[in-house]
């Protein structure tokens, strides 16, 4: 199959899964074509059935917003033509499904029947879309896919309760490659990061509010008044300076590590014993399976779809959102002693492998081929 994927290129979670997806595609032996403004972040682009086709937005002085959305429906009308795409995968709602209906609609006048699957990610539908200013441009293109999917059950009631949806949605969570991490990690460098003695709590977002990174300090300052330990923070955005000056009123700046963006997120896991996510919204929490996977249990809220990932006593526990002291205290239940830790590291990898990349992706390939057999 010749298979055209639109999503963010970005770090964060819908460009991360359509990237995998795209990788795994690929691996298959179908022809994947990433149309994007960037390279996305965790695309290798050494594999031949991989490519990628960045789309241009010519800067116009008349104009105060570029029209990204024209020059994306233009490149996948071209790319679609050019390329014998089979299939349309938009991830991310706005503005992907509504320049990818733009481009079917053109098509169609060329008598060419592109099907379009669109997969809603979380903000696209609870934080930006259903805002007065987007809703009835989301809704519609919403209903003009040609399949909907959604990565978590609590997305899918989310979206049927803010829009009026008239199309069945498919809830596909999102996967993790559970081998990939096991063989190709060889050598954990703990030592780095902090001393034998010490806990290592992570926490990675990309610290937009949502993700209430006041939060992670706040618990890592309970946790680290009962038992040695070292916060390793991953990414970077809007919260970031808040961050940096929280550790250093409540005195711990030299027990928490900022790392920064980065791509080495399995040497990251492989030496962490607990892994934060307090935010205040999640669709999912695709970088909590990530943690899982590597045999990281996690503490987190139980916001939207996490419950669906983040099992409360076996892989980690929730809390109501801002519940700090609940949080400390869960996660000192955690890490007391190596027989919890190993039991808890235990049970989040065998969670996450109900995730397992070989389950999800037959999936959308299903998808696809009923998709197909419509038009
Ligand atoms: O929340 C983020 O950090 C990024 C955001 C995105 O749109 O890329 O993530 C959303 O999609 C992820 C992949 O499906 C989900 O795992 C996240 O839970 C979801 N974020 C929210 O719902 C806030």
């Amino acid at each position: 199959m010749n298979i055209a994927i639109v999503c963010y290129p970005t770090f964060g979670g819908s460009g991360v899964v359509a990237t995998e997806l795209g990788i795994a595609l690929a691996k298959m032996k179908h022809q994947v074509h990433f149309i994007t403004y960037k390279q996305p972040v965790r695309l290798d682009l050494l594999n031949p059935n991989i490519h990628f086709h960045e789309v241009t937005v010519p800067e116009y002085p008349l104009f105060h917003y570029q029209p990204y959305e024209l020059a994306l429906s233009s490149k996948l009308v071209d790319s679609i033509k050019k390329y014998n795409i089979d299939i349309l995968h938009v991830h991310y709602a706005i503005p992907h499904a509504y320049a990818g209906y733009m481009a079917k609609k053109m098509l169609a006048e060329e008598g060419l029947d592109i099907p379009m699957v669109t997969t809603l990610h979380g903000t696209d539908i609870t934080l930006v879309g259903n805002h007065p200013f987007y809703k009835p441009a989301v809704t519609f293109s919403i209903n003009k896919s040609d399949i909907v999917t959604s990565v978590s059950q609590s997305l899918k009631e989310d979206t049927l309760r803010l829009f009026d949806i008239e199309i069945p949605i498919e809830v596909v969570p999102n996967f993790i490659d559970t081998q990939k991490k096991k063989t190709e990690f060889t050598e954990c460098q703990r030592d780095l990061m902090a001393l034998p003695e010490e806990r290592i709590v992570t926490h990675i977002s990309n610290f937009r509010v949502v993700k209430r990174i006041g939060d992670v300090i706040e618990v890592f300052y309970r946790i680290q008044k009962q038992l040695p330990a070292k916060l390793v923070m991953v990414g970077d955005g809007p919260e970031m300076d808040a961050a940096v000056q929280q550790c250093k009123v409540l005195g711990v700046k030299d027990k928490v590590i900022f790392l920064g963006n980065s791509n080495e997120i399995e040497k990251i896991l492989c030496f962490s014993d607990l892994f934060l996510l307090p935010s205040q919204r999640e669709s999912f929490g695709l970088a909590a399976l990530e943690a899982m996977s590597h045999g990281v249990p996690v503490v987190s809220t139980n916001a939207g779809g996490i419950p669906e990932v983040n099992i409360h006593g076996v892989s980690g526990y929730l809390s109501s959102v801002g519940a700090v002291n609940d949080m400390a205290a869960n996660s000192l239940q955690i890490l007391r002693d190596d027989r919890t830790l190993e039991q808890f590291k235990q049970n989040a990898r065998k969670e996450a492998e109900k995730f397992d990349i070989d389950q999800i992706v037959p999936r959308y390939l299903e998808l696809y081929e009923s998709a197909l057999a419509v038009i």
